[in-house]
């Protein structure tokens, strides 16, 4: 198998996770941005990152990408079994990538820094309502979204609170106090082999995006 990857993208972290977590062997191929191979974007008709080519199949989108590998390489599972619940982890992640990771980027990027506090209050919201409407209502006694074990949606989102330091450092958004089950997600995972293995520092990341968040610090 290989994958077409990229150290700082959060995306190929998703799937990394996902191969990673099954024990399956894979080729990592770190993938330069601004010098695209004629083969990866044979692969990748977007030019993004993960894409993977597993039996003569060229796979893209990191949460298609997961279901894929889920579905071809069933164990250890990582969708529950009842039609619900397997709903509630694409309604997770729909969330995340249309509606959270749209907000919490324009925090990032935005020059306007007069739209900074809607952005930040925004975001802050979000994470409440991850707290309450998510984890709140399935993960029971947790620590993982779905309760016990980890789940596609666990594997989605943490790599972007993985890089949550990029926002405390230059936007100071941090988890709020009244989100414990959030803070103690985020432990969990992070305790995990497969997270740990592949974890970068929270100063690679800050660096890596500098250029996103201009000179703008501690708004
Ligand atoms: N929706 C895509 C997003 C992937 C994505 O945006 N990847 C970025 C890196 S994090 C990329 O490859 N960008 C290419 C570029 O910047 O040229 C997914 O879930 O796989």
């Amino acid at each position: 198998m290989e994958l077409f990857s990229a150290r700082v993208c959060p995306y190929a972290h998703r799937t990394r996770l996902v191969l990673l977590e099954k024990g399956l062997p894979f080729e990592d191929i770190e993938i330069d941005f601004k010098n695209k191979s004629k083969r990866f974007l044979a692969v990748s008709p977007y030019g993004r990152v993960p894409a993977l080519v597993h039996d003569g199949q060229a796979l893209y989108e990191s949460a298609i990408i997961n279901e894929y590998l889920d579905e071809v390489f069933p164990m250890p599972a990582l969708m529950p079994k009842s039609p619900a619940l397997r709903a509630r982890v694409r309604i997770w992640i729909d969330f995340l990538d249309h509606q959270f990771l749209d907000n919490y980027y324009d925090l990032l990027k935005n020059r306007d820094q007069g739209r900074h506090p809607a952005l930040f209050a925004k975001a802050l919201e979000q994470l409440r309502f991850i707290e309450t409407a998510g984890l709140g209502e399935l993960a029971g006694t947790g620590p993982y979204w779905l309760g016990a074990t980890p789940t596609l949606a666990d594997f989605a989102y943490y790599p972007f609170f993985e890089r949550l330091p990029v926002w405390t450092h230059y936007r100071s958004l941090a988890l709020p106090d009244d989100c414990p089950r959030l803070k103690a997600w985020v432990a969990a995972m992070a305790a995990r082999p497969s997270v740990q293995r592949i974890a970068n520092a929270a100063g690679y990341y800050i660096e890596n995006y500098r250029d996103y968040a201009g000179d703008v610090l501690a708004a």
